[in-house]
């Protein structure tokens, strides 16, 4: 099938982070994927080689006359150019127009996945949500993604990223917006050997400011990475024992490694974050072992400014998350995956 994908870049990565996985994933199972985006700048990092059957097209200013596919993804309730809806309603069998919403654990996701929204002009728009359950769209998960896990070299990876720990070093990604918790997770951090991982962008330039002219504070030291292309950016997050990660594709992604992983939530307006933070501690921490699903969430609110820095968790504590990581990685796994899901939901349709 050809599928029309529409993204508008609101601000950071992820709205074209999640749109080019999908339309990356959809077109390595044999789907042909237009992309139209506002602005495709990020691409040159995320992305640099292209995909396959993927073709970037400039967001459409004018109607530049093409049929629309069998599929149209509106990506995030971005608002598909009037014209292009009038061709699609034009056509004889009109595609399936599908709103791709935001991530979130809330109940409300289970409720409003699948839902129709008939529109003025006869065709029906649907609402798809992914999810952390059976209920929802799932999550996206390229075919194969955690075999490679399992296989995966980290050692062979990070040396050639430059990335030299020392024996015994303890290895921490960072990519976080502004966050005051920030000084106070280093001076954690520096208790012991850790080599902090910072990312372009407020990660590095906090991570900098708190380490000084010195570069080092205690046993911790970091590197500045340059922006990796995401198939480098998940594994970065193979490589590391703690990840710290934001927004909603890199949170996957951290899920996907199978490591412990703290989630600074897009900060919205009258604290909406923080209800979405709560949601998915409630399913998150389930599994954890007496008193580490407390010792979690305490660190999770606290990166997310909802409360004081409780200080990070002790070793058995750590052990058992790592252990959590890993069972919740695999029983996510289990369920079908976005990019199946979506297809599924098509073929059902039309
Ligand atoms: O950049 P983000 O904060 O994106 C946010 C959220 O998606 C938020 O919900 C949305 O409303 C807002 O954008 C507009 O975080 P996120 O979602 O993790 O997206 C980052 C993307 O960048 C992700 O696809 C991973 C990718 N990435 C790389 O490929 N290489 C890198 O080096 C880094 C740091 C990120």
């Amino acid at each position: 099938m050809r599928w029309d994908l529409f993204c508008r870049v609101v601000d950071n990565h992820g709205d074209l982070g999640v749109c080019w996985r999908l339309a990356a994933d959809l077109a390595a199972r044999g789907e042909m994927v237009r992309l139209w985006v506002d602005d495709a700048t990020a691409l040159s990092w995320m992305a640099p080689a292209g995909a396959a059957g993927v073709e970037v097209q400039p967001w459409p200013a004018r109607d530049p006359g093409v049929e629309p596919g069998d599929v149209v993804v509106e990506a995030f309730g971005c608002e598909l150019p009037p014209f292009f809806v009038g061709r699609m309603a034009a056509r004889s069998l009109a595609p399936v127009w599908i709103n791709l919403e935001y991530l979130s654990a809330e109940d409300y996701v289970e409720r409003s996945h699948r839902l129709p929204s008939p529109q003025p002009n006869g065709l029906t728009k649907w609402f798809f949500y992914p999810g952390f359950t059976p209920r929802t769209g799932g999550l996206l998960r390229e075919p194969g993604l955690i075999e490679s896990r399992r296989a995966f070299d980290a050692a062979a990876w990070r040396s050639a990223h430059g990335v030299h720990p020392t024996p015994g070093e303890r290895l921490v990604s960072l990519f976080c917006y502004a966050n005051a918790a920030l000084p106070a997770l280093m001076k954690d951090l520096a208790r012991e050997p850790t080599l902090l991982l910072a990312t372009p962008g407020p990660a590095a330039q906090q991570a900098r400011a708190v380490l000084g002219p010195s570069g080092q504070l205690g046993a911790l030291r970091c590197i500045e990475l340059p922006f990796l292309t995401q198939r480098h950016f998940d594994r970065l997050l193979w490589s590391c024992d703690l990840n710290f990660v934001r927004g909603e594709d890199s949170a996957v992604r951290a899920i996907w490694a199978g490591v412990p992983f703290v989630w600074q939530f897009y900060p919205q307006q009258d604290n909406a974050h923080l209800a979405k933070l709560e949601a998915f501690l409630s399913r998150y921490r389930g599994e954890l072992p007496a008193g580490g699903g407390e010792v979690c969430a305490a660190l999770w609110r606290a990166w997310n400014g909802a409360s004081r820095w409780p200080g990070l968790p002790d070793a058995k504590s750590t052990a058992a998350w790592q252990a959590h990581a890993l069972s919740w990685r695999d029983h996510l796994a289990t369920q079908a995956d976005l990019c199946t899901q979506l297809a599924g939901f098509v073929r059902e349709k039309r």
